[in-house]
């Protein structure tokens, strides 16, 4: 079954996504998220210039031998612009073996393992009144686990913090990135009065996750991991830049709450270290910046000999296609522990058609083939690209700090 077409479409319905859309000779189309948020072109780009010409013609059966044939046979490995293109190719391969067998992709990997796939939502504020309003509505609404996140007294701005009552937060459009001032300080004597004022309120019903986004050091992180035990935390999710593995070892000496490390990761050597020596409780890889079902299938293998669990980033710039993809990883894997979920902000459900639900806290991909989501281009032509940064982050004195 030769690939007749393989064809990019950038587009921002709500904010930018890149889809990849593979089309065979016998009319079977399958679809891939390559979408890197705030350096969405040079993907697209790896994608129509350098990975097309090599598809053209290629068997799309042979998901595995395509793998590495791009991976291997580009000489230069790895990298987030390289393994998301990669990532988009093996969805769509994907997406059109479940589209021949006329079964869901999860079928493929073996089967559903559970009913259903435990997802996190995003409840922030500015205050904690505020705060206390977006939880409530997660509970109300049946989520199980909810992460939390307040604005730093002190600080002008704090990521991840949704505007209003808005549920996401989207980087601002613009030719530059915003830039934010970050204080450890200011977050350290913050964060544990934010975690036991959601407990007070809420009680431990409730599973509470944080994020820390990759800001502190080695020795704070261990001293906020401590601070934050009596709190029963689902986890504590990026306490400091990974790129360092051993620096965990710090850290897990000092603390008993759980560590959830990954999101920026696209290789499985990116948490070798991280999984074999047991140093975190979860792995966040995600299935667009880490290869695509291919590899984070092997990541999650590895990850299940040593007792880590999964709980794959899940935010927003992640596209239906990529949630999709990873739901039916999810429902597969052995040590499956947690997904992240962040409903896509309108339009995009004009764009992307997708079949997966959400009941009771639980998200199912769906029992349609493939990966269930239809792309219409048509709808997505509607949404030109928007040019979008992250923010930057700096400390008082101006340095450029770690986010
Ligand atoms: C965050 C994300 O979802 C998360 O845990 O860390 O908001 C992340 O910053 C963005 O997805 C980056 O694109
Ligand atoms: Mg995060």
């Amino acid at each position: 079954m030769k690939i007749t077409d393989a064809r990019v479409v950038v587009t921002a319905p709500g904010r930018n996504f890149v889809t990849l859309v593979i089309e065979t000779e016998d009319g079977v189309v399958g679809v891939g998220d390559a979408t890197l948020n705030g350096r969405e072109l040079a993907v697209a780009s790896t994608l129509t210039d350098h990975i097309r010409p090599l598809l053209i013609g290629r068997d799309a059966r042979r998901i595995e031998d395509t793998w590495n044939y791009l991976y291997k046979g580009s000489y230069w490995r790895r990298g987030a612009i390289a393994m998301t293109a990669i990532a988009a190719v093996d969805m769509a391969l994907w997406d059109i073996k479940g589209k021949i067998a006329g079964l869901p992709v999860y079928e493929l990997l073996g089967g559903a393992s559970r009913d259903g796939v435990l997802v996190y939502g995003h409840a922030s504020g500015h205050t904690f009144d505020v705060l206390d309003g977006s939880v409530q509505k997660y509970l109300d609404t049946g989520y199980k686990a909810i992460r939390v996140q307040a604005s730093v007294p002190g600080l002008d701005h704090t990521y991840g913090i949704a505007a209003g009552s808005a549920a996401t937060y989207e980087p601002a459009s613009g030719s530059l990135p915003e830039e934010d001032v970050w204080d450890s300080a200011l977050y350290l004597d913050f964060a544990p009065r934010l975690v036991s004022h959601v407990r007070e309120q809420f009680g431990y019903g409730v599973h509470l996750l944080h994020d820390a986004h990759h800001r502190l050091t080695p020795i704070e992180a261990a001293r906020l991991g401590a601070q934050l035990e009596p709190y029963r935390m689902w986890w504590l999710e990026d306490p400091t830049p990974a790129e360092d593995q051993g620096a965990f070892r710090l850290i897990r000496s000092h603390t008993a709450t759980p560590l959830a490390v990954g999101e920026i990761f696209n290789s499985i050597w990116d948490c070798q270290q991280l999984i074999t020596e047991r140093l975190i409780d979860y792995v966040r890889a995600s299935v667009t910046h880490a290869g695509g079902i291919t590899h984070l299938r092997r990541i999650f293998a590895l990850a299940e000999l040593y007792g880590v669990r999964t709980g794959s980033h899940g935010a927003t710039d992640l596209s239906p296609i990529s949630l999709a993809a990873a739901l039916h990883i999810d429902l597969a894997v052995p040590n499956f522990g947690i997904q992240e979920y962040m409903p896509h902000p309108s339009p995009a459900e004009e764009v992307f058609r997708t079949g997966y639900r959400f009941h009771d806290g639980y998200l199912h991909p769906g029992d349609g083939p493939g990966l269930g989501v239809e792309f219409d281009e048509v709808a997505a032509a509607r949404f030109p690209y928007v040019p979008r940064y992250l923010p930057v982050n700096r400390l008082v004195d101006g340095t450029v700090h770690d986010w």
